[in-house]
């Protein structure tokens, strides 16, 4: 062939199978020359293609260098590549076990991820009309139960297959991605993060973000920490000895240690010292005890991370840093058995508002956040039973997942200059309005 590089991959810039083959060429620095068929206008089946592959499909390569091997099949071309090429192991396994696992995830891939998501693409976009909801709806509950499959396991292990990224995970995202933007898109209910967690990954650090965690708590920090890293992201964690002002610049301090080349900017305040009780029930202590946490420790944090943002030119969104203080309805009008936490969070929305106005010529973005909602986590389970949990999560709009506030966040984060929120109020969609 004229153009001179090694292979020369016949694919369409319209369908995800060609793309995989494109990106392990690129990741083992493969040189070579795509050739985009038209498969509206049947090139595809064409014999200058068919020649090759005489399922006149794409993706087809021929490999010059290897007396024109021709090579059809998206997994099998990769499969071609990893042996031959891959000598180093950078996106593939070495040990005969392990490529039996490879190998089992690619023919998964094509026969399970790819035929169906294709049927799916086929009876709701490609196909001629009409309509038919009970294929459908066939094919997007395979969707969903494939992304079970992959999310139950990679809930476990950080990549499918030899402890890093190989054949096996690119050969699932191009599908994966067309699901969730369009074939899933109106699927009643589906949340891709929420329903799928470690197929999605934690919001922040799936945005690029590494993860820097606070808390009094160093079991909980170690558990979300691991999932993070096991989920292939940067986290790192400093426990503090209790919340006061000289521990949340030890953390900033010992973080700044840990990443000193990174740049830190976002910033989210999320403590609480819950006390209920009846007002002439509570203590001096009680009170202490909140104000050190909620106020003083609040307010150092935010000295540190406004110091850090200062350091830095803006982003993409036109700002240097985003510090999001979490709160609740308290913060707004007080309620019986709630003096503590309320003077808390009326303290911290105080905080929240100056240091907004101070700083937002800096191009520093500061919200006071109210999450007013039984969020799903873990911790209520333990505190107040299983039995309790079961009753009060059961209706699903009654609820907020974690997952859905991050979302939040990250919008906040990523909101530009032009529109910037600097209080917001979440509540799951049914919630009672008590308050
Ligand atoms: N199992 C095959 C599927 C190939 C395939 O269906 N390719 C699509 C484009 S992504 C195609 O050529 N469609 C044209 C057609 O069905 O006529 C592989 O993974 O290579």
């Amino acid at each position: 062939m004229s153009h001179g590089k090694q292979f020369t991959l016949y694919t369409t810039a319209y369908g995800p199978n060609g793309w995989k083959v494109e990106f392990v060429l690129q990741e083992l620095g493969l040189t070579y020359e795509p050739l985009y068929l038209k498969l509206k206008e049947g090139e595809h089946k064409d014999p200058s293609h068919t020649k090759y592959n005489p399922n006149g499909r794409i993706p087809t390569i021929i490999d010059h260098h290897n007396n024109d091997f021709v090579i059809w099949e998206s997994n099998a071309i990769l499969f071609y590549l990893a042996e031959k090429y891959d000598t180093k192991r950078k996106i593939s396994v070495d040990s005969f076990e392990e490529k039996m696992i490879e190998q089992q995830w690619l023919f998964f891939q094509a026969s399970g991820q790819g035929a169906y998501f294709g049927q799916c693409g086929w009876f709701k976009i490609v196909g001629p009309p009409p309509r038919i909801p009970a294929a459908i709806e066939r094919y997007q509950k395979e969707i969903l139960r494939v992304f079970g499959v992959l999310d139950g396991v990679l809930a476990k292990q950080e990549w499918l297959v030899g402890g890093k990224c190989t054949i096996a995970d690119i050969s699932f995202v191009m599908w994966n991605e067309v699901a969730v933007t369009k074939f899933l898109n109106d699927y009643p209910g589906f949340d891709f993060e929420r329903d799928f967690p470690a197929l999605c990954r934690r919001e922040f650090s799936n945005h690029g973000y590494i993860v820097a965690l606070i808390s009094s708590n160093e079991q909980n920090l170690q558990n979300l920490a691991n999932e993070l890293k096991s989920a292939g992201r940067e986290a790192a964690y400093y426990a503090v000895s209790k919340y006061d002002y000289d521990e949340m610049h030890n953390a900033f301090e010992y973080f700044k240690r840990v990443y000193p080349n990174d740049e830190i900017r976002a910033a989210l305040w999320n403590v609480t010292e819950a006390v209920r009780k009846p007002f002439l029930d509570l203590k001096k202590e009680d009170m202490q005890k909140m104000v050190d946490a909620d106020v003083v420790a609040g307010f150092g944090f935010a000295q540190e991370a406004i110091k850090a943002f200062k350091q830095l030119e803006p982003n993409k969104y036109g700002k240097r840093g985003f510090l999001a203080f979490t709160s609740a309805t308290g913060s707004r009008r007080g309620a019986p058995n709630c003096a503590i936490s309320s003077t808390g969070k009326f303290a911290l929305r105080a905080l929240s508002q100056t240091v907004a106005k101070e700083f937002k010529t800096d191009d520093i973005h500061v919200s006071h956040v109210i999450v007013d909602a039984l969020i799903l986590t873990e911790r209520w389970k333990v505190l107040y039973g299983d039995e309790w949990y079961a009753e009060k999560t059961k209706d699903e709009k009654h609820r907020t997942h974690p997952a859905s506030i991050a979302k939040a966040y990250i919008y906040l984060a990523q909101q530009d200059t032009s529109a910037w929120t600097w209080e917001l109020d979440l509540r799951p969609s049914h919630e009672n309005w008590t308050w």
